[in-house]
């Protein structure tokens, strides 16, 4: 039996942020050795799995050889032998292993590392792509969300919304997509450094621009040029992570210095729909207000992401899909921790008529499996950051190999399904 479980080892590794960071490696029987390492959030949700680090001193508290130790010592045993190809089973045992609601005994991340690595060691074995794997009649590749300029908690600047995002809906591949995107890029990094200096294309974690700007308007107006400049108007729009949470404080939200109620700020995404192309907002609202999610849906005929909101639980989703807040849900992997668990949200999602958008962490490595995973659950959107620096670009240059691989058989998603 080529797909049984050997050995398994884990290393601390680091990533874009310059932190420690989890990836296992898997040996089959057959020899084959698998890996897969795992992102991490600045913006997290209050509900997401739980990041097990080692605290102390060593690398500020954000050591992870407590999971790589969990991976060894307590996985390993009980997972040798297994077949990887029972993602369902292995997953289980995981969570079994856990025993907690929130994944706090192994680590989320100690979890998903594994589950991950079994997915990629099933498919690797079979010599299929991940994508494959997840679903060997896949296609779709997904619309990528480029965010280009960074704010929040990604960046240094004193812009309040997290990311600001241009989506390439009009391109015929993705292939194109991506060329849309860089050159408006590009032209947004001359534009901004002729108006606002050298110091506004400083990066943010994302790999968008952090200029030293204070408005949404600000942004969105020389956003706005620059893809008029790029002579992509009709086929470039725009979206939003606003990631309220984290400007969210006693009842109110602060943006631009000034102070917002929930109703304030419903009206003031309504403004800024009428006057700008965005076509997605996520996280417009604090991460427990399902129903002022439910109200703003309501009003606004536009896309909008429950990140925060549903932190990938289908348990959260479900309460959303029950009470009309957002209509679309972020796929994040790691908020739940499991391959299983997440293709469930994602399935429980569709099923509703929510649509996915797959999504990477502001803190990456350059493991590439999000990519795959997009095109494996067809949900035709992707963020990955801006077109630029190599933890994101990982995810954008695998999805132009599986656009390359699938060749004629490759869709490109059309029609960007809630538009105002
Ligand atoms: C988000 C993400 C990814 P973080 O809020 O959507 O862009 O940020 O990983 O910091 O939660
Ligand atoms: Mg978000």
């Amino acid at each position: 039996m080529n797909y049984l479980i050997k050995s398994m080892k884990a290393r601390e590794i680091i990533d874009s942020r310059g932190n420690p960071t989890l990836e296992t490696e898997i040996t089959l029987s057959s020899g084959l050795i698998s890996k897969a390492s795992v992102p991490s959030g600045a913006s997290t949700g209050i509900f997401e799995a739980v990041e097990l680090r080692d605290g102390g001193k060593r690398y500020l508290g954000k050591g992870v050889l407590k999971a790589v130790n969990n991976v060894t010592e307590i996985i390993q045993p009980k997972l040798i032998n297994y077949d990887v190809r029972e993602q369902e089973k292995i997953d289980k045992l995981l969570l079994e292993l856990d025993g907690t609601e929130n994944k706090s005994n192994l680590g989320g991340n100690t979890i998903l590392s594994v589950s991950l690595a079994c997915a990629r060691a099933a498919a690797f074995q079979d010599n299929l792509h991940l994508f494959e794997y997840i679903d060997k009649n896949a296609n779709l590749l997904p619309i990528p969300f480029f965010n280009i300029i960074n704010g929040g908690k990604h960046a240094g600047n004193q812009i309040d919304f997290q990311e600001f995002m241009i989506a390439p809906i009009g391109a015929k591949s993705f292939k194109e997509a991506l060329l849309m995107g860089i050159e408006t890029y590009q032209i947004l990094k001359n534009k901004l450094q002729k108006e606002y200096g050298k110091n506004a294309i400083n990066v943010g974690d994302e790999g968008g621009f952090a200029p030293p700007m204070k408005t949404p308007e600000e942004v969105l107006d020389t956003i706005s040029s620059a893809i008029q400049e790029a002579g992509y108007d009709n086929t470039i729009k725009l979206a939003l992570d606003v990631a309220s949470s984290t400007f969210y404080k006693d009842n109110s939200y602060l943006i631009s210095g000034k102070k917002y109620t929930t109703n304030q700020l419903i009206d003031y995404y309504k403004e800024l729909v009428g006057k700008y192309p965005i076509i997605s907002i996520e996280d417009p609202l604090y991460e427990e207000d399902f129903d002022g999610f439910a109200a703003l849906t309501k009003v606004l005929s536009i896309q909008i992401l429950g990140d925060d909101l549903f932190v990938t639980n289908s348990k959260r989703l479900q309460k959303g899909i029950d009470l009309g807040a957002a209509n679309a849900l972020l796929w994040k992997v790691n908020q739940i921790g499991t391959v299983t668990e997440a293709l469930d949200a994602a399935n429980l999602a569709k099923k509703n008529g929510y649509q996915v958008m797959a999504s990477h962490r502001s803190g990456e490595t350059e493991d590439t499996w999000v990519a795959d995973l997009a095109v494996g659950i067809s949900c035709g959107q992707i963020k990955s950051g801006a077109p630029a620096r190599g933890e994101r670009t990982s995810k954008y240059n695998q999805l132009l190999r599986i656009e390359e691989f699938l060749g004629e058989k490759a869709r490109f998603q059309k029609n960007f399904k809630i538009i105002k």
